[in-house]
């Protein structure tokens, strides 16, 4: 009997243990290969006897070393070395299975590329800048390769040279860039590649698209199921009267993620919804500010602390609370707004919301005389964390315009290392501008007219004022259900959103940014937060068209839903981080966002994916804070409060439509 041909890939990548040592970086030629393979497999390979193998290297290194294999990735066919150090040549690898499997087909195309492709470029005259993170750069990295192209690739996320080359070619930090001889391609134009590298039309291997993710599914009896984990979350972070995001590096209150859970409990416990709004509450200044944390007594040793923030200099604290003195964005109106609908016991909801009112309004008050310097009907925040998006791209370059530091920058990063983990915390630099700022401000005695003259970062941001301006209108609901009247509250909304569309929409690009009111200047970089105003309702018909095609073409995963949820930063970016707080990761509070806000401007599908995606990830890895928009990974704090709390959310009204 003839043995039955077969062919076993196995790919060796940079990852793995031995002795003491641990691989902890990782390699990115080693991620792009991975990607390819298993695409390879799941098309062109797909029922044929070729199986693969991913191993990690460091564990296997001395299998592999004595058959010539030393620079992951190492890919072997039959246990022979096929290609190392970089991503191997598709046609070529197609080729050599062909051959083992007698398979013409494959055959074909590793030679018909070779052959026919009429290139006459060096490798070395071909540069491809790219980030193995960034899905048109696997596009493009893959469509060379089926094509026989050679090239020298830069991956920007390791060399700082190829950063800056990336700037000073095309004024920007975005990629792919593809230099062919002093010709720069910026994106993955096809059109453009195939007739520079004069790839004929006949032999032109297109890559596919990557293919859509298939919106998950769930039964009433799983929903069911996530429900009851994540309301264990909430059981877990829970303290007398609140909770805390965390219970290891949050051990607080917080302003916005008070918020968020109160939207949790408002499902199955309206009670604590009531108590946990009250608790926040509790803190609010005697002009209506409402301060970001409001300190848990019994633990003494978070920083920067009650000491660092001297709140009590504005003369404003109430007696007996400790609080910061930064605020965070007003979501409280938008998640308590519909207590009377969800509150079996109404009379008990309206009493809440009678109590609750004048209290958000203030704060909404607040925000407009102190906050608008500028009297244009935009709020501005004077400290990163006010944004509550810490260390988002958005605020390098204002932070980075600030020469001044602070004297206990350092013993603030020490206490971040101690507890969490490095590499995914701000670092630094960044720490040294946070704590500069909160010391202009307890040195003005947050006197707010002061501080709008000599303080260093005052920003109109574009999350924080669409949340302003849905807030108004949810406030402006809550006024015509207590029989108030209701039209200040409408009113506001409308000029924020006028001043929305005016001051920070960008038509060139059609998307919005901030605006730096210290340096009179957008801030030009593509986070998901320029997507915000679409859950407010900002943008006209016309405009949200606008607005979602700039989205679907920057790279969120929106085209392709190739994901597992909507990243923090387009992935085009060369200084996205995957892992890196809110520099690129999911968050699910910002996705349950643009989930509303696609939904509005009729992106029902992508809406759904959004949501059942943020689902399916709290049910495979846990409620984490969030998550690595490529591998799913949970990051951050495990069992995290506003991530518990959101997904209770989806699945009550999930549970409810259905029935
Ligand atoms: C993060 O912010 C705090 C500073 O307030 C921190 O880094 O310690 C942010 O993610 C913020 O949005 C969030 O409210 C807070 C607590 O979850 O953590």
């Amino acid at each position: 009997m003839t043995k039955k041909k077969a062919v076993e890939l196995t790919l060796y990548r940079y990852a793995g243990k031995y002795l003491f040592f641990r691989i902890k970086k990782r390699c990115k030629e080693c991620d792009i290969t991975y990607v390819i393979l298993q695409r390879l497999m799941t098309e062109q390979l797909l029922g044929r006897p070729v199986s693969l193998r991913i191993v990690p290297w460091l564990d296997n290194f001395w299998k592999i070393i004595w058959r010539g294999g030393w620079h992951a990735p190492i890919l072997t066919v039959n246990g022979k070395v096929f290609s190392q150090g970089r991503v191997p040549e598709i046609p070529k690898l197609l080729s050599k299975i062909g051959k083992i499997l007698d398979d013409t087909s494959l055959i074909q195309i590793g030679e018909m590329k070779i052959e026919k492709t009429t290139s006459t470029y060096k490798e070395s005259e071909i540069t491809v800048y790219f980030s193995p993170a960034c899905p048109h750069c696997r596009q493009l990295l893959e469509y060379l390769g089926s094509n026989g192209i050679k090239y020298s690739g830069r991956d920007v996320t390791i060399s700082e040279s190829a950063r800056q080359d990336v700037e000073r070619l095309t004024g920007r930090l975005t990629i792919p860039v593809v230099v062919i001889k002093g010709e720069i391609i910026k994106g993955f134009d096809r059109n453009r590649l195939k007739n520079l590298l004069g790839i004929s039309a006949d032999y032109e291997r297109p890559v596919k698209l990557d293919s859509r993710n298939i919106i998950p599914h769930f039964t009433d009896t799983q929903l069911s199921k996530i429900y009851q984990k994540a309301k264990n979350v909430l059981e877990k972070n829970q303290l007398k009267g609140w909770t805390m995001p965390s219970n290891r590096l949050y051990p607080h209150l917080w302003n916005w993620d008070s918020g968020f859970i109160s939207r949790g409990y408002l499902h199955y416990d309206p009670e604590r919804a009531y108590t946990e709004i009250r608790s926040l509450f509790r803190g609010q200044w005697s002009d209506g500010f409402l301060p970001h944390i409001i300190f848990n007594p019994e633990y003494t040793h978070h920083f920067p602390g009650p000491d660092y923030w001297n709140a009590d200099n504005s003369g404003k604290v109430p007696s007996g609370i400790f609080t910061s003195g930064i605020s965070q964005p007003p979501v409280h109106a938008t998640m308590i707004v519909d207590s009377v609908k969800l509150d079996p016991n109404k009379e008990r909801a309206l009493t809440f919301l009678k109590e609750i009112y004048p209290k958000l309004k203030k704060l909404h008050d607040f925000y407009f005389t102190w906050r608008d310097p500028e009297a244009e009907n935009l709020v501005s925040i004077v400290h990163p964390w006010e944004s509550g998006l810490d260390n988002a791209p958005l605020w390098d370059e204002p932070l980075a315009a600030i020469t001044d530091t602070s004297e206990w920058a350092l013993s603030m990063q020490e206490k971040y290392d101690e507890i969490a983990e490095q590499g995914e915390r701000p670092k630094r630099t960044y720490i040294e501008k946070y704590s500069y700022l909160i010391e202009n401000l307890y040195k003005n005695n947050y006197d707010w007219e002061k501080i709008s003259e000599n303080h260093p970062f005052i920003i109109q941001g574009v999350l924080f004022n669409s949340i302003l301006c849905k807030s108004e209108l949810d406030l402006g609901k809550m006024a015509e259900t207590l029989g108030y009247d209701a039209s200040i509250h409408y009113e506001r909304a409308d000029k924020v959103k006028t001043a929305i569309n005016k001051k920070l929409f960008d038509e060139t690009e059609g998307i919005y940014y901030n605006f730096d009111l210290k340096h009179q200047k957008h801030i030009k970089r593509d986070t998901i937060f320029s997507y915000m105003p679409l859950f407010a309702g900002i943008p006209d018909k016309d405009m949200g068209e606008v607005v979602l095609d700039t989205l679907r073409t920057h790279c969120f995963c929106i085209a392709d839903m190739d994901c597992v949820a909507i990243p923090s930063y387009d992935m085009c970016q060369v200084d996205f981080e995957g892992e890196f707080y809110w520099r690129g990761p999911v968050w699910v509070n910002i996705n349950w966002y643009i989930a509303q806000g696609v939904r509005q401007y009729g992106e029902a599908e992508l809406s759904e994916w959004i949501e059942n995606s943020l689902i399916a990830l709290a049910d495979r890895y846990g409620f984490y804070e969030y998550y690595d928009p490529d591998s799913g990974k949970g990051l951050g704090e495990k069992d995290f409060s506003w991530t518990a709390a959101l997904i209770i959310d989806l699945i009550a009204q999930k549970l409810r439509s259905e029935n």
